[in-house]
C-alpha cells in the first residue's frame, strides 16, 4: 500500500494531482481544508489536504491489458457443500409445507413455481390461498388458476411511484445501497430521461468522494448529458449545493457505495442525508442479490429511512423473488427498475404487471 499526502489550492488539483501520481485507483483516505501561513486561523490562503494510497500490486496491475479471467473449476469439497446446501434447503421447504394449511398442497404445482422463484413457502402458500382448486379443472381452466395467482401478485406489487417533478418545483432525489448495485450508472440514466427526453432543469451531486475514479465516472456523464455537477465533501457542502441549485427541477445524489455490516458508514450517510428533510431517498437493490443478504441490507440501510426501492440489474437476475419477498415483509413503494447497463434507455418505472410475470416465469 502506498500512501501519499498531497496540498493544492483547491480539490479539483489535489484530486488531479492523486489521479496522476497514484492512478484512478486511488482511494481517499481523509481531506482536510487549511489556511496556510495564517496567524492563530486567520488571513492565510484556503489551501486543501488529501491523503491517498493505492494498492502498489493493484496500481501496476492496473495498467496492464485487462485479462480473461477463467472460472476455476469446482472442486468435489465445493460440490459436496453445495449438495448439502441444497438437501439442507429441500428439507427446511418440506418442514415448512407440513405446517402450511393443508388445503395448500392441492396447489402444488403453483407451490413449486413460487418456491423455485424464491418466494419463502409461507408467502408463497398465502398467495395460492383460497384458489379454485388445481386438480378438479381440466385443460384452459388450469390457467385461470395462474391467471388468478398473477392478479394477486400484481396487487401486491401495487405501490409504485417514480420521482414525482414539477416544472415549478424543486425535487432532490438521492440514492444510496450497497457497493457496485448500480446507483451512478441510474443516477445517469435518471438525469439523461429528465433532462433530454423531458427537458426538465437538471444537477447532478455526488457524495461519493471515496474513489478518484467515481466522481470522474459521473463527471463524464454529467458533460455527456450536459447538467452541471457538484462534488460534496461533507454535509454542509451538500447544504450550499443544494440551494446553489435549487433552481433545478432534480437534483439527483448519487452517494458511495456502503457496506451493511459497516455501522460507521451507515451513520455517516444518514448524516449526510439528514441536511435536508426533503430529499427523497431511494434504496439501491440489485435483484442478483440473494434474499437473505438482501434482507440484512434492507435492515441495515434503514437507519436512512429510505421512502423507496429501486430495483436494478433486473436483466441479469435469475427470478425476481427476492422482490415478492422483501415487499412482503417491509411494504415500501417501488420507483424503477434497471434492465441493462445500457444509459439511458435500460430504465423504466416499475411496472406490477411486469414483474409478476417475470415473478411467476417457469
Ligand atoms: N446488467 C446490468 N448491469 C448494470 C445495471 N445497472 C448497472 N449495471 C452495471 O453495474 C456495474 C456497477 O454500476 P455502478 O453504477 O458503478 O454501481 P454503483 O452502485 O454506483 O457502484 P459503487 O459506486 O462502487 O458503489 C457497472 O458495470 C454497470 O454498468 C443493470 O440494470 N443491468
Ligand atoms: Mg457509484
Amino acid at each position: 500500500m502506498k500512501v501519499k499526502l498531497f496540498t493544492a489550492q483547491n480539490m479539483a488539483e489535489a484530486m488531479a494531482q492523486v489521479k496522476q501520481d497514484l492512478g484512478r485507483d486511488a482511494i481517499i483516505l481523509h481531506t482536510r481544508r487549511f489556511r496556510k501561513g495564517a496567524i492563530f486561523g486567520f488571513f492565510g490562503k484556503e489551501m486543501v489536504e488529501v491523503m491517498a494510497a493505492v494498492d502498489s500490486a493493484a496500481a501496476t496491475i492496473s495498467e496492464k491489458k485487462p485479462k480473461i479471467v477463467v472460472p476455476a473449476a469446482t472442486d468435489d469439497t465445493q460440490m459436496t457443500a453445495l449438495q448439502l446446501e441444497m438437501s439442507n434447503m429441500r428439507k427446511m421447504i418440506e418442514q415448512v409445507l407440513c405446517q402450511l394449511p393443508q388445503n395448500s398442497k392441492q396447489y402444488s404445482s403453483l407451490m413449486d413455481l413460487l418456491i423455485k422463484n424464491d418466494i419463502e413457502p409461507l408467502i408463497a402458500a398465502n398467495l395460492v390461498k383460497g384458489l379454485p382448486d388445481e386438480k378438479s379443472l381440466v385443460g384452459s381452466d388450469q390457467s385461470i388458476v395462474r391467471k388468478l395467482l398473477l392478479d394477486r401478485i400484481v396487487n401486491f406489487l401495487q405501490k409504485i411511484d417514480g420521482i414525482d417533478i414539477s416544472p415549478s418545483g424543486c425535487k432532490t432525489v438521492a440514492l444510496i445501497g450497497p457497493t457496485g448495485v448500480g446507483k451512478t450508472t441510474t443516477v445517469a440514466k435518471l438525469a439523461a430521461n429528465f433532462a433530454l427526453k423531458e427537458g426538465y432543469k437538471v444537477a447532478l451531486v455526488t457524495a461519493d468522494t471515496y474513489r478518484i475514479a467515481a466522481v470522474e465516472q459521473l463527471k463524464i456523464y454529467g458533460d455527456i448529458i450536459g447538467v452541471p455537477i457538484e462534488i460534496v465533501y461533507s454535509p454542509d457542502e451538500l447544504k450550499a449545493a443544494l440551494y446553489r441549485h435549487n433552481d433545478k427541477n432534480l437534483v439527483l445524489i448519487d452517494t458511495a457505495g456502503r457496506s451493511p455490516s459497516n455501522h460507521y458508514q451507515l451513520t455517516e450517510l444518514q448524516a449526510l442525508l439528514a441536511v435536508d428533510p426533503y430529499i427523497e431517498t431511494h434504496l439501491v437493490l440489485s435483484t442478483t442479490t440473494k434474499y437473505k443478504d438482501a434482507l440484512e441490507i434492507v435492515n441495515k440501510f434503514s437507519v436512512c429511512s429510505p421512502q423507496k426501492f429501486l430495483f436494478t440489474k433486473v436483466d441479469e437476475a435469475s427470478n425476481l423473488g427476492t422482490i415478492l419477498n422483501l415487499l412482503y415483509h417491509f411494504p415500501t413503494t417501488v420507483s424503477y427498475m434497471t434492465t441493462g447497463q445500457s444509459v439511458p434507455d435500460d430504465i423504466e418505472l416499475a411496472s406490477s404487471t411486469k414483474l409478476a410475470n417475470m415473478i411467476l416465469r417457469d
